[in-house]
C-alpha cells in the first residue's frame, strides 16, 4: 500500500458502520465528486443546489431499479472531516444492499478506501496533526473509560500544543544561534545561552514526563497485569471465575490443578484488569507442575499487582508471614487476602485482624466480599492521575520520538556545558527539533505515514 498523490484526487467509498446486519447501515463517500457522484444514483431532490450540513430523504437507483430507501447527510469542503466534500449515505442494515450500494459507487467511479485513509485525507488537509490522528484509531479501540480518556485527551490536542509550542521557541534559538555562525569572527551573541539552558531542561522535564506516563499509558491500553497467587488449593482459579462470572480455569479438591497460567480481562471502576490465575506456589517433584511454578515466578515479577491469596483452613501465621516477607523484598504492590472465611475458625481470623488489618476477608466459593476487594485493587492502583486529563503516551511512535528527542536535548546542555562551538549546539538543537517534529507529523516521511494508517480500519 502506497499513498501516492494521484490517490488524493479519487472520492473514496467505505461503510463506515460494521459489516453485518443492523438497524441502518452507514456508507461514506469522500472527494470532490463525492456528491455529484450521489446526485447520479439519487432520486429526491438535485443534491448539487443543497447546503452543507443538511439531510435528505430520497431512493438510491440503479437504472430503473431501486435498491434502498435512504437519508442522505451532505457536508461541503471544507467544513467536513476530511475538510473534501464529504456524503454519509444512511441505508438500511442490510448486506445485500449495502454490497449493491457500494458496487454502484464503484461502477460510477468511486473508489474503496483503504485503511484509515478518511483519517489520512484529514491529516493531509490540516484537519490535525499525526498524534491527533493516531489517537482517532485509539479512541475507536478504547474500550473502558481510562482508555477512552486517553485517547480523547491527545485527540483534543493533548500534548501536542504544548510540544509545538516549546518546538517553536527552539526553532527561535536556532535561528538565532545560526545567524551568529553568519557573522562569523564577530563576537556577536543573539541567543542568551542563559535562556536557551532554560528552554532546553523545561523542555526535557516535559519529555521526561511524557517517557514515564508511557508505562501507566500502556496499563491503560492493555490492562493493569494482576496476578493472583498462594499455595495449591488457595482456591486461586475459584477466585478468578467469581470475578469473571463464568468458570473460566478449572477448579477442583486436588492440589496442583492448575498447571499453565490462565488470563482474562475484568473491568473494575471503569479501569481495565488482565487477571491471571497461576500454578499453586510449592515445591514439587511434578516435572509439569515444577514449570508452572516457576512461570508463575516470572509473572510475578513482572506484575502490576499481585493478590496473595491464602486459605484460612490450611495455613498459619507463620506460613503467612514467610510469604508476606518474601513478596515484601519483591517490591510489587500486593494485597493480602484471606479465603474461605465461610469455614475458617476464629483463632487466626482473629491473629490476622491483629498483625494484619490490612487483610482481605473473603469467600470465593461464595462470592463472598469481592466487591471490597475490587474497591482495594482500585485503590492500591491508584488511576486517578489518568482521570485528571494529565497527558499520557500511549503509543510506541511517540514514545521512540520522545527518548530520540530527550538524548538529544541532553546533548545541548552538555555542549552547553563544554562550551563547544556554535555549529555544533546548532545541529544538536536541529536534531531536537527534528525528533519533536516526527510526533506532531510536522515531520514526516511516506514510510511514516504508511505504517500509522495501516493499522486503522477500513471505513475510518
Ligand atoms: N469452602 C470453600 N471452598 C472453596 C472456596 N474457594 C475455593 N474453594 C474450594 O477449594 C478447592 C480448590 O480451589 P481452586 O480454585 O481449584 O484452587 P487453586 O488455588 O486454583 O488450586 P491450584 O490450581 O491447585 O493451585 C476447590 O475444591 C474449591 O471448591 C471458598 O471460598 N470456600
Ligand atoms: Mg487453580
Amino acid at each position: 500500500m502506497s499513498f501516492s498523490l494521484s490517490d488524493q484526487n479519487d472520492t473514496i467509498i467505505a461503510l463506515a458502520t460494521p459489516q453485518g446486519v443492523g438497524a441502518i447501515a452507514v456508507i461514506r463517500l469522500s472527494g470532490k465528486d463525492a456528491i455529484q457522484l450521489t446526485n447520479e444514483v439519487f432520486f429526491g431532490k438535485n443534491l448539487a443546489n443543497q447546503e452543507s450540513h443538511t439531510i435528505h430523504f430520497g431512493t438510491i437507483r440503479d437504472g430503473e431499479k431501486i435498491i434502498d430507501e435512504v437519508l442522505v447527510s451532505l457536508f461541503i469542503a471544507p467544513k467536513s472531516f476530511t475538510k473534501e466534500n464529504v456524503v454519509e449515505i444512511s441505508t438500511h442494515g442490510s448486506s445485500y444492499i449495502i454490497n449493491q450500494v457500494l458496487k454502484l459507487f464503484i461502477r460510477k467511479g468511486a473508489r474503496p478506501a483503504k485503511p484509515g485513509e478518511f483519517t489520512q485525507r484529514a491529516f493531509l488537509n490540516g484537519q490535525f496533526d499525526l498524534a491527533q490522528a493516531e489517537a482517532v484509531a485509539d479512541l475507536i479501540h478504547a474500550d473502558s473509560e481510562t482508555s477512552h480518556q486517553a485517547a480523547l485527551s491527545q485527540m483534543r490536542g493533548g500534548f501536542s500544543s504544548e510540544i509545538q509550542e516549546l518546538r517553536s521557541r527552539l526553532i527561535h534559538f536556532a535561528s538565532m544561534i545560526e545567524l551568529e555562525l553568519d557573522f562569523g569572527e564577530e563576537d556577536v551573541e543573539f541567543a542568551s545561552r542563559e535562556e536557551l539552558r532554560t528552554l532546553v531542561e523545561r523542555l526535557l522535564r516535559v519529555v521526561e514526563e511524557l517517557i514515564l506516563s508511557f508505562d501507566l499509558g500502556n496499563v491503560i491500553k492493555n490492562g493493569v497485569p494482576t496476578v493472583i497467587a498462594g499455595k495449591p488449593n488457595a482456591g486461586k482459579s475459584t477466585l478468578l471465575n467469581a470475578l469473571l462470572n463464568e468458570e473460566k480455569a478449572i477448579v477442583s479438591e486436588i492440589a496442583g490443578t492448575t498447571r499453565d497460567f490462565i488470563e482474562d480481562e475484568i473491568n473494575i471502576g471503569g479501569v481495565i484488569f488482565r487477571f491471571i490465575d497461576t500454578a499453586g506456589l510449592r515445591e514439587t517433584t511434578d516435572v509439569i507442575e515444577a514449570i508452572g511454578v516457576s512461570r508463575t515466578q516470572e509473572k510475578m515479577k513482572t506484575a502490576s499487582l499481585i493478590l496473595y491469596l491464602f486459605d484460612l483452613g490450611d495455613t498459619d501465621l507463620f506460613e503467612i508471614n514467610r510469604d508476606i516477607n518474601k513478596l515484601e523484598n519483591q517490591g510489587v504492590p500486593f494485597l493480602k487476602v484471606a479465603n474461605k472465611i465461610d469455614k475458617a475458625n476464629s483463632l487466626l481470623i482473629n491473629e490476622l485482624k491483629e498483625q494484619h488489618p490490612d487483610t482481605i476477608f473473603i469467600s470465593a466459593g461464595q462470592k463472598d466480599n469481592l466487591e471490597e476487594l475490587k474497591a482495594r485493587i482500585l485503590v492500591l492502583v491508584n488511576l486517578d492521575k489518568f482521570r485528571t486529563g494529565n497527558t499520557i503516551v500511549t503509543n510506541v511512535r511517540h514514545y521512540d520520538s520522545l527518548v530520540k528527542t530527550r538524548e538529544s536535548l541532553l546533548d545541548i546542555l552538555s555542549g552547553l556545558d563544554n562550551q563547544i562551538t556554535n555549529d555544533f549546539v546548532a545541529m544538536d538543537i536541529r536534531r531536537s527539533l527534528h525528533f519533536l517534529g516526527e510526533i506532531t507529523g510536522e515531520i514526516t516521511t511516506d514510510d511514516l505515514l504508511e505504517n500509522i494508517f495501516r493499522n486503522f480500519c477500513i471505513g475510518k
